[in-house]
């Protein structure tokens, strides 16, 4: 089987109502480009990558396109080409930022078309080591809801199922962002895991004080404490707390999540698919975190990074973000511990609902 032809379809997908983020302000959409690996066999593969209001969208679609030459030809059974070729030629570009993001767009493609080829899911073609992989609630507590409106979604994602949930805090009025978590905590009670994300908006000073201020409240993580490239900070922060501190969304390449595991920058790091640059990547930083001994999570993209995490022994909690359901035909189905069950489906197992991506399309 050959690879002939890449093409691609950019959406645009409302998120309704705005959310509210430390580091981003307002987010009122995630815009997808859409990528399709076509073959002489019939079969497609499929990836998406995002950025945020639309921002920059048209650099990203222009990188995937450009990239076109490293899958076309290329016989799915040697993949592993596409990555070997890609770290040579993108050398001088970089290996940070849109370079990585185009090539993730068409890793993610191939992935799914590797599972399809062979009739099994990403999960399963790997080896998986569960059948369902724990998952958190990630679409909802934003920093805009007023404490009435944390608990009725914290209550609301229990009723749906989800054993665990991530809300934010921002770093001034630390006494009332504490609140609002410990308002969340009462409601769900203590067996529901718990998670806090700061967006990288704290001095290492403020996350220790506020981290602090949390120790009782039994949270599984807290997030991204300080800027995402000061990793002596963090570990000082991560040195500070006993809650495990979780990071690494922003950091590109396996080489970036080696970086933090080498000065203990996180007791728990959650691997972007997008700023991997595909799961090729995101396997590899979710091995040497393994070499490490710190959990490997995920970040955004659910339907794609629930294949990767069920294949890696230290594989840990899904994020699951609702922004993209809209565009596949299926959905990421929750069993009763609220873990997301891998689906028996070939390739990744979520594949685009083409009246949807009508729907959505730029
Ligand atoms: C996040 C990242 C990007 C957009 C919205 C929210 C957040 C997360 O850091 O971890 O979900
Ligand atoms: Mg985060």
């Amino acid at each position: 089987m050959k690879i002939t032809k890449l093409h691609t379809q950019v959406v645009h997908l409302p998120i309704d109502p705005p959310i509210l983020t430390a580091i981003l302000g307002n987010i009122v959409s995630a815009d997808c480009v859409l990528t399709f690996l076509e073959t002489d066999a019939g079969l497609v593969g499929e990836g998406l990558v995002c950025t945020i209001n639309n921002r920059r969208l048209g650099v990203i679609h222009e990188m995937i396109r450009n990239l076109e030459d490293l899958v076309v030809g290329l016989d799915p059974n040697l993949g592993g080409g596409l990555n070997a070729r890609a770290w040579k030629e993108l050398n001088f570009l970089g290996y940070e930022g849109v370079s990585i993001v185009g090539l993730a767009a068409i890793d993610n493609a191939l992935w799914d078309l590797r599972g399809k080829a062979a009739g099994l899911n990403v999960a399963h073609l790997i080896g998986a080591c569960r059948a369902a992989v724990p998952c958190y609630a990630s679409g909802g507590l934003w920093l805009s809801g007023s404490i009435d409106d944390l608990q009725k979604q914290a209550s609301r994602f229990v009723s749906r199922g989800f054993r665990a949930m991530k809300t934010r805090v921002g770093p001034r009025e630390p006494d009332r962002m504490v609140a609002r978590v410990r308002a969340i905590r009462e409601v769900v009670g203590p067996d529901i895991a718990l998670m806090v994300d700061a967006n990288q908006q704290m001095s290492v000073k403020q996350a220790i004080r506020i981290g602090r201020m949390m120790e009782d409240l039994n949270l599984t993580w807290f997030e991204d404490p300080v800027i995402c490239h000061d990793h002596a900070g963090e570990a000082r922060v991560a040195a500070a707390l006993d809650t495990p501190i979780a990071s690494g969304e922003t950091v590109y390449t396996h080489r970036g999540v080696l970086a933090m595991l080498q000065v203990r920058a996180a007791d728990v790091v959650m691997p972007d698919l997008q700023r991997m640059g595909g799961p090729t990547e995101f396997l590899k930083a979710g091995h040497l975190c393994e070499a490490f001994n710190v959990p490997c999570a995920s970040h955004l993209f659910p339907e794609m990074s629930l294949a990767l995490l069920a294949a890696l022994p230290g594989g840990y909690y899904l994020e699951h973000m609702p922004w993209f359901e809209k565009l596949y035909r299926e959905d990421i189905v929750l069993d009763s511990n609220g873990d997301a069950v891998v689906p028996d489906r070939p390739g990744w197992g979520f594949s685009f609902d083409p009246d949807a991506v009508r729907r959505f399309a730029a």
